[in-house]
């Protein structure tokens, strides 16, 4: 582990909030040729170990329920410098998290296992690309530490 934590506001260490949505907790039980064969445990192993070699913290949330997602958004508000969210399906249907992430002002990344621009017509449309600074879509588990890179240069920056 890194001896000295990235140091953002007032002597704390950078947090980034790593949110999972629906169904995401069925990771490496289903569906491996789509979404690979880590469980979400797994998934969160590879991207605390990224973290401590960059010097963050990350603090991991999922749920299957779309007020409870907005919950941990507006609840990274003052704590987190920036969220990495993989919405699952509300990806494709959801304003409720677009208005938080907008609401909020929290530098949100969009992370996706699969590639969704390659996969069925209702998958390629995202509302929450145009409210996050980017989105990273297609390289399996390696999307979050992707995802997890781009937000740490983005709150140095
Ligand atoms: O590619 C992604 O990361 C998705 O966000 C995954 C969502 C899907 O609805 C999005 O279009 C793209 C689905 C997550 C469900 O994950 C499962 C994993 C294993 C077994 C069943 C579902």
């Amino acid at each position: 582990m890194k001896e000295v934590l990235y140091r953002h506001l007032a002597g704390k260490p950078m947090k980034i909030l790593v949110i999972h949505g629906p169904n995401l907790n069925l990771l490496g039980t289903r569906e491996p040729e789509i979404y690979g064969s880590l469980t979400l445990d797994d998934v969160n192993e590879r991207i605390s170990k990224l973290a401590s070699e960059l010097g963050v913290e990350v603090e991991f949330f999922q749920s299957n329920h779309e007020g409870q997602l907005v919950d941990a958004i507006q609840g990274a508000v003052g704590r987190c410098q920036a969220i990495v969210i993989n919405p699952g399906a509300y990806t494709h249907t959801s304003v409720a998290l677009r208005d938080a992430v907008a609401g909020t002002g929290v530098p949100t990344i969009e992370a996706h296992l699969s590639n969704i621009h390659r996969r069925e017509e209702f998958r390629k449309h995202s509302y929450i690309a145009g409210v996050a600074a980017g989105q990273i879509c297609g390289f399996g588990p390696d999307s979050y530490l992707l995802a997890l890179r781009a937000a740490v240069g983005l709150v140095k920056k």
